[in-house]
């Protein structure tokens, strides 16, 4: 089956890709990502200098889900604006994702990135670990300031990767701020940020950063995700495409975010923790899933979910 898409103009071969920040760090697995049957490369977000990140341990995995508080560990900008031209030999899209401390890193970051010519450029406005540093995308009025600004230097088509709402009225409210500023594709949602999960024998956080607070991703943000997924398709009508991210374990979680309304998918935890295998039995269970139900194509059941 034909499990292509279409995201803002670009045609990605498989609707399958990693989530930023999953196995998308370094050039090797970078490259990597191109030779898997991920249908698309995502960088990890990246910053104006290079970052180690925050201390370890900062990544675990439960039975449903994880926790992370990875701190932005990343090459700094130069080096993905000189890796991006190389990845464009492996025949998919590639998508930088872009973050930054202050609005005016965004802008220099997402200046040099479009003259590296990634297909898509996503702004991270939802970044929860840095301490001191509150998620963008939960302030409006900062967010329309910041993408106005970046929407002047970036020729790519550009898409936002939000923090997951909680509220309609919040998402009414972004909603309106990114029609104004003509974003072209939406990636939903961010891990839900500054969760606490305690291993009662040890009687201790997991994660070493920020007391233990980090953000949950995985099986149990799922329904999250597709409350968000859903909100956004409805509030554009379905004219804005979406990426789904959140709770991706099987082909039948894909088939979720489809209905919903996403147009692909990103995968985070379940990447990290079963490697770049994941993306082939996804696909397979994706494609049964498809057929047993008598869909054509991943188009076929976009945003059908029946509203009782
Ligand atoms: O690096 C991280 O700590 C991180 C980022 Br930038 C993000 O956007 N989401 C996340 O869960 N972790």
């Amino acid at each position: 089956m034909d499990l292509s898409t279409t995201i803002a103009g670009v045609r990605f071969p498989r609707c399958l890709m990693n989530a930023a920040g999953a196995l998308c760090v370094t050039r090797e697995e970078l490259e990597a990502l191109g030779r898997s049957r991920a249908g698309a490369i995502v960088t990890k977000s990246m910053t104006l200098e290079a970052r180690r990140g925050n201390p370890e341990p900062r990544y675990y995995s439960f039975g449903s889900g994880s926790i992370n508080s990875m701190g932005l560990p990343n090459l700094g900008y130069l080096a993905y604006a000189a890796l991006i031209p190389q990845l464009r030999k492996f025949g998919k899209p590639v998508v930088a994702s872009v973050a930054g401390f202050a609005a005016r890193d965004f802008v220099q970051i997402a200046k040099a990135i479009n003259d590296s010519r990634p297909d898509l450029i996503e702004i991270n406005l939802s970044c929860p670990n840095i301490p001191g540093e509150p998620q963008i995308g939960y302030d409006a009025e900062a967010s329309e300031r910041l993408l106005s600004e970046v929407r002047t230097v970036v020729s790519v088509p550009i898409g936002v990767k939000l923090p997951p709402y909680f509220d309609p009225a919040h998402q009414e409210k972004m909603a309106k701020v990114l029609e104004r500023v003509e974003v072209q594709f939406l990636s939903l949602i961010n891990s839900v940020g500054n969760g606490l999960v305690v291993d009662a024998d040890r009687e201790s956080a997991v994660i070493k950063p920020k007391g233990g607070f980090g953000g949950l991703g995985g099986a149990l943000i799922k329904p999250v995700a597709l409350a968000n997924v859903r909100a956004f398709w409805r509030l554009f009508e379905g004219r804005l495409p979406i990426i789904g991210t959140g709770g991706i374990v099987t082909g039948s979680d894909v088939f979720e975010h489809l209905l919903c309304g996403a147009s692909a998918v990103q995968v985070g935890t379940t990447l990290v923790d079963e490697g770049l295998g994941a993306f082939d039995r996804l696909e397979q269970e994706l494609v049964a899933v498809l057929e047993k139900k008598g869909y054509t194509s991943p188009a076929a059941c976009r945003g059908v979910l029946k509203e009782l």
